[in-house]
């Protein structure tokens, strides 16, 4: 009986010193010491042992019990430990290393000018109207008082889509459809693409962006024009701006002018961006032609109205001192990414 004990001690050490996983260590477990173990088995068997016999095996059978749990348990820490190590060489982070870079998507310049002016005309009770920019003679021309032999209709200065259909030269077509079906009071702006055959470069493209704004109510006059206009521009340059307004032609509107602003840059005293001038053109304005009224259903007797258009190109690059107007176009994100 003491040789068998000896050969499962002998038996047993060797194999868990050659143990690799946790796995061979719980089988091990378990063939020596599970219930059905043979050191179990020995134990088990004790009862016909002779009395001498007995206290010297069990001693023995306990002694190399607690030596293989032992042993186990150190063999189980250290496999542990290895196993643990092994897994931190893995998962090793070098903190030195750069780190991803996020790329930041922007809205494009001429996007946030568009947002800023929409912004600043909704605040002072506008809503925005859109319209097709595909769109009938009728309303890009013919119902703006625009007369056949003017020299916008001419196929040089107009995407002709048909006889009688057109790419929109401007958004005001928007505000003939918005008058033809709305009752006085209006006070819209039309934000959009507008087309004009043109040859690119540094100032010219056929595809450009303007904002056009209408209000048409009782009583409202010149005095209305300006004073909207004045809040626009102090709200989108300054407080300090100045406005000045220089007659000009529009068919559409009768008296019409152009507005200037105090130069954002030097403040009126002249400067390179000013061109020594001290005043910036910044848009066209005028008071809705009576005929363009009634064209759209409108009483010119009952109700009067101002309206104005803005390029949008023209004031992001004075806003960001873009000097050619072919980069809004390109999409280089050399350029996108500076704003
Ligand atoms: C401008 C300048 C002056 C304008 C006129 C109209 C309408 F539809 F009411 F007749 N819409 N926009 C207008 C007036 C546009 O752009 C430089």
């Amino acid at each position: 009986m003491k040789e068998k004990l000896e050969q499962i001690r002998t038996a047993a050490e060797a194999e868990l010193n050659s143990a690799g996983s946790m796995e061979q260590l719980e089988g091990i477990r378990i063939k020596y010491m599970g219930k059905k173990g043979e050191l179990t088995a020995v134990l088990k068997g004790m009862g016909k042992l002779s009395k001498e016999e007995r206290p010297v095996i069990g001693a023995l059978a306990n002694e190399i019990r607690q030596k293989l749990e032992t042993e186990l348990e150190s063999r189980k820490a250290a496999l542990q430990a290895e196993l643990e190590a092994e897994k931190l060489k893995e998962e090793v982070i070098d903190v030195t290393m750069p780190g991803r870079k996020n790329s930041e998507g922007k809205l494009h310049p001429l996007t946030q000018v568009m947002d800023e002016i929409k912004r600043i005309f909704i605040g002072m009770g506008f809503s925005i109207a859109e319209g097709p920019e595909v769109e009938y003679d009728y309303y890009n021309f013919e119902a703006l008082n625009i007369p056949k032999n003017h020299p916008a209709r001419d196929t040089q200065d107009t995407f002709y889509i048909e006889d009688n259909i057109v790419l929109r030269t401007q958004t005001s077509p928007i505000q003939v459809r918005v008058m033809e079906k709305t009752k006085p009071p209006i006070r819209i702006i039309a934000p959009g693409k507008v087309y004009r055959s043109d040859t690119v470069d540094a100032t010219h493209s056929p595809v450009f962006h303007q904002i056009e704004g209408l209000v048409v109510d009782k009583d409202v006059t010149m005095a209305d024009l300006k004073g909207t206009l004045e809040m626009f521009v102090k709200s989108l340059y300054g407080d300090s701006t100045r406005v000045r307004f220089r007659p000009h032609h529009f068919p559409f509107t009768e008296p019409s002018a152009e507005m200037d602003i105090s130069c954002f840059n030097c403040g009126g005293k002249g400067c390179s961006v000013c061109k020594g001038e001290g005043w910036i053109e910044i848009l066209g304005c005028g008071m809705v032609h009576p005929k363009v009224l009634a064209n759209c259903g409108i009483d010119p007797e009952e109700y009067s109205g101002f309206a104005f258009g803005v390029g949008l190109e023209r004031i992001a690059m004075g806003k960001y001192d873009i000097n050619d107007l072919r980069l809004f176009f390109e999409n280089d994100l050399r350029f996108l990414d500076q704003f």
